[in-house]
């Protein structure tokens, strides 16, 4: 089937699906890799656990399951990839054989997005595959959307809200420490008078770069705040070790060199920034953490400016 066959819905702005297919039977396997192949790149696997490793080792867009197969059947699957975060948001439908209202019930239950019955119609298979991509990338471009920032492209202030409460959880689990750095840039309402909010637009994104950049390990993140203000979430972090991060953000930010024509404590621009480190504890959230660093920053400020204070 070409891009032009009458009745073919093409997915969200043509792109190409990897899509999982997963049958007990090669053969099945090798009709389904037929009809999709042209559009989508098609991935295979023939039991359900090798479905579930591939999965979490690189999720695909879209799983095509087989229900009945020897092991782990296709529910099983399903289910499995529903319980876990990281695969929860693939879409499943099941290729089924089966004519059971039942086992349909079931398999709406472990969280099917659709069904296609064998010996599946080509046309239909590809229209529900088009169809469930479209949702899906439209879904994930409304999560990027959601959880970055606009001007910047890091994280925003709800991404940063939701893993501050992960990161305490999981802290106070591991009984280590969580640590915070808050970051405000200096005189920046100055900045903007002096060079005009365009360039202002720009300064903030350099320095949104040049702090991402130090995040070194997956499960730190950089944040816009709010306006010229950004936080670091270090999780299983000593207070020294995110001192170390903010001496390291101090200097990528003076190393840009942005000419601050209005700033009273250099010739570009910099950052004040507080640190702190806390203990989680089951009785309290992230609030006290935030406030925590609060306090330095606003130490920073009032010393001077254009350090780190913890
Ligand atoms: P301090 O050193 O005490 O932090 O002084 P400041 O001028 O940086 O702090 P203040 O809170 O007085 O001003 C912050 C300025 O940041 C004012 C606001 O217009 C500017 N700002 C906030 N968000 C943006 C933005 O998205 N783009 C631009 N260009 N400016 C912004
Ligand atoms: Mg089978
Ligand atoms: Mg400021
Ligand atoms: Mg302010
Ligand atoms: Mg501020």
């Amino acid at each position: 089937m070409n891009q032009d066959t009458p009745g073919l819905a093409r997915p969200a702005a043509g792109r190409r699906g990897r899509i999982l297919v997963v049958d007990d039977q090669p053969a099945n396997i090798v009709v389904a890799h037929q009809i999709l192949r042209e559009r989508h790149d098609v991935f295979m696997a023939t039991n359900g656990e090798q479905a579930l490793e591939f999965c979490r080792a690189t999720p695909p867009d879209m799983l095509l399951l087989d229900v009945e197969m020897p092991g782990l059947n296709g529910m099983d699957v399903c289910r499995r990839l529903k319980q876990d975060p990281m695969t929860q948001d693939i879409p499943v439908i099941f290729v089924t054989g089966l004519q059971n209202p039942q086992e349909e019930v079931a398999c709406w239950e472990a969280g099917a997005a659709d069904f296609v019955s064998k010996p599946v119609t080509p046309i239909t298979l590809l229209n529900r595959v088009n169809a469930h991509l479209t949702l899906k990338f439209q879904a994930d471009q409304l999560r990027v959307l959601a959880y970055h920032d606009g001007l910047t492209g890091i994280a925003n202030r709800r991404n940063f809200d939701e893993r501050l409460d992960k990161a305490w959880r999981h802290c106070q689990r591991a009984r280590s420490t969580l640590a915070l750095i808050l970051s405000d840039v200096d005189l920046f309402k100055k900045y903007n008078d002096s060079c005009g909010h365009h360039a202002g637009d720009e300064c903030l994104r350099q320095v949104a770069s040049a702090i991402q950049d130090q995040m070194r390990r997956p499960y730190d993140l950089a944040a816009r705040y709010g306006g010229e203000e950004f936080v670091c979430l270090l999780p299983e972090t000593t207070l020294a070790g995110a001192v170390t991060v903010a001496i390291k953000i101090d200097a990528a930010v003076r190393a840009l060199h942005i000419q601050h024509p209005a700033s009273s404590v250099d010739v570009c621009v910099t950052l004040s920034q507080g640190v702190a480190v806390i203990e989680p504890d089951a009785g309290e959230d992230g609030e006290r953490l935030l406030r925590l660093a609060d306090d330095q920053l606003y130490l920073a400020k009032r010393t001077g400016r254009g350090r780190v204070c913890a």
